[in-house]
């Protein structure tokens, strides 16, 4: 086995991420999985928007785009529409996927195409400084609620089953062993792809909500998660960690490759 040095740009070390950032154990689950699966790198992609999440496929050693906050998944659509044979990964922060990308995110989901998308939750906008997204929960303060904020959280398991996401799962920083499991599934389901890793952001969620260092995020991680169970709808933990849907659809590439060749075929 390759170690996760092998799949890094080194010489792009080092990062700009914080101490106790868990946006390094999300990419190093990452690459676990890329080498557990034997993806070759020239044939494996990695495409991000803006923000700290985003940063990572600048340090990944495989064919990398960093492209505009929130439009991550329209040029991996691209990517992945013009080379269907290339395995593609969107790396994207909460604020990224699911405020300024939101609708990419759903249209993503209902077409079913054939991408791994990672979305690194740390609730709140980190590289703009603390900002609320639409993962915040409810009464947690960020520099834009000071009084705490009213909004209600999207639940981004249900949104993106609901869209239409063939494989959907959620771990965290916490939860190393299941993230890598979730992202070795992901790269095997011929479709639309949704992980949600739930993570730490000290430096300003952590900071500002007075949860204290990046030990004391983790144990926040652990305390208010629980792991699904199998017909169990209702739990009384903010975050149910395990795997949602796992199902076959037809995929967006087959479909585009089947109409060229049927209209091909007629003239
Ligand atoms: C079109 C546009 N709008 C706003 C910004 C400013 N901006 C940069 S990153 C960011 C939010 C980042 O938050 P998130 O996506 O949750 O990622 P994190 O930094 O927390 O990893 C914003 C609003 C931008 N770069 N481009
Ligand atoms: S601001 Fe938050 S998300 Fe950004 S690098 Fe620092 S800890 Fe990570």
């Amino acid at each position: 086995m390759a170690t996760t040095l092998d799949y890094l740009r080194t010489n792009k070390l080092p990062h700009i991420w914080c101490p106790g950032c868990g946006n390094g154990t999300v990419i190093n689950a990452l690459l676990r999985a890329i080498d557990a699966k034997g993806l070759d790198k020239d044939k494996t992609v990695i495409v991000s928007g803006i923000g700290c999440s985003s940063r990572a496929p600048g340090y990944m050693d495989f064919n990398t785009l960093h492209t505009t906050h929130g439009r991550a998944l329209a040029f991996a659509t691209g990517i992945k529409m013009a080379n269907p044979e290339l395995t593609v990964f969107v790396i994207s922060g909460d604020g990224d996927s699911s405020a300024i990308g939101g609708n990419h995110l759903i249209h993503a989901c209902r077409r079913n195409i054939d991408l791994n998308l990672i979305i690194i939750n740390n609730n709140i906008y980190g590289m703009t400084s603390g900002q609320y997204s639409p993962l915040t929960p409810t009464g947690a303060t960020a520099t834009t609620a000071v009084y705490g904020n009213i909004d209600r959280p999207f639940d981004l398991v249900a949104l993106t089953s609901a869209a239409g996401a063939t494989y959907v799962a959620r771990a965290s920083t916490f939860h190393v062993p299941q993230l890598k499991t979730y992202m070795e599934r992901a790269i095997e389901n011929k479709g639309f792809s949704v992980i949600e890793a739930v993570s730490t952001c000290p430096t300003y969620f952590g900071r500002r909500n007075k949860i204290g260092d990046a030990v004391n995020m983790m144990n926040y991680i652990k305390e208010n998660s629980v792991m699904r169970k199998e017909g169990v709808t209702e739990y009384d933990k903010t975050y149910v960690i395990g795997e949602f849907v796992k199902k076959v659809a037809p995929e967006y590439t087959d479909n585009y490759t089947q109409l060229i060749e049927r209209v091909g075929g007629k003239k």
